[in-house]
């Protein structure tokens, strides 16, 4: 069954109708949203960037996590740049050599702060017109970039991403006015662990979220995965969807890679704030925070 939230290209102008569905579902999906040169640069990049950091003292300090408190998630040796905010780090189980950099690249879990880093990055999270639009009509003309970070689901031992609301995690002071944009670099499908998310589910308010052994997540009683819907997109599609939607992605248990860059944007009317003030804003109906809690990394060894 065709799913009606899902375009076939992102138009120079969003129409009323899908900002509608937008507002509605919490989500909208063009299959073609960069052009093939744009999705070849941005996956090349990674790799480029993977050779200048990675294993270079002078540029980068290494941090192995180990297995220790924190959960499965967080695990992977991370490449940290010492002369700005760009990190990366390997899937957990997977053992980063300096000799083998392209098959390093190929198994990265996630990066962050890259925007800065390649010129293809900032044109396409800061300057594709037809993403520009899009983001205006959604956010307001005058909204704000959040966060960049690339998500990779490396072949055969990608984790998964477990249920979760982005907000849970982003300490702004009002959950109304953020969006994430999901690109795909290589074919996102239902066995290589293409995004779900629960349609209409951005419209109930805060999910009780906790530390699981694998992630930050939503209790299972707080979240019904019969409701989901995959959203499979090729090289180049692109997602849209509500910070306060619930969605995950699965194991990648397939023989292909699945990787994708995240943009998140903020509407002028939201406000950075420090975290306290987030944990007394994401609550429960007890008024108990219910988002992610950042200390067991803080205090973990
Ligand atoms: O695996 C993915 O691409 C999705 C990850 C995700 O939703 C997130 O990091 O917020």
């Amino acid at each position: 069954m065709s799913n009606p939230n899902i375009y076939a290209a992102l138009p120079e102008t969003p129409d009323a109708d899908m900002i509608a569905k937008y507002r509605k579902d919490g989500y909208l999906a063009f299959l073609n949203a960069l052009t093939p040169e744009e999705t070849q640069a941005a996956s090349n990049g990674i790799n480029e960037l993977v050779h200048k950091y990675a294993f270079n003292e002078e540029l980068t300090e290494h941090v192995s996590k180990g297995f220790n408190e924190t959960s499965k998630n967080s695990n992977g040796l991370l490449f940290r740049s010492r002369t700005s905010d760009f990190h990366f780090q390997a899937e957990s189980s997977y053992a980063a050599q300096p000799d083998k950099l392209d098959e390093l690249a190929d198994n990265i879990r996630k990066f962050q702060s890259f925007t800065d880093e390649l010129p293809i990055y900032d044109e396409i999270a800061n300057k594709h017109p037809r993403l520009r639009a899009l983001l205006g009509a959604v956010l307001g003309e005058d909204y704000l970039p959040y966060s960049s970070m690339g998500l990779c689901k490396p072949a055969g031992i990608g984790t998964a991403k477990p249920w979760h609301q982005d907000l849970a995690y982003f300490s702004v002071n009002r959950f109304d006015g953020v969006a994430g944009v999901w690109i795909a670099l290589d074919h996102a499908q239902v066995d290589n662990g293409c995004m779900h998310v629960i349609p209409g589910g951005h419209l109930n308010g805060t999910r009780k979220h906790y530390w699981s052994k694998v992630d930050c997540e939503i209790t299972t009683d707080d979240v019904d995965p019969s409701l989901s819907v995959p959203i499979e997109l090729p090289p180049g599609g692109l997602m849209i969807f509500d910070g306060m939607l619930p969605h995950e992605t699965a194991d990648n248990h397939s023989n292909r890679r699945r990787r994708a860059l995240q943009f998140h944007y903020r509407s002028a009317k939201t406000e950075i704030v420090p975290r306290e003030e987030h944990r007394q804003k994401f609550t429960g109906s007890d008024g108990m925070f219910v988002g992610c809690d950042y200390s067991k990394f803080e205090n973990a060894g």
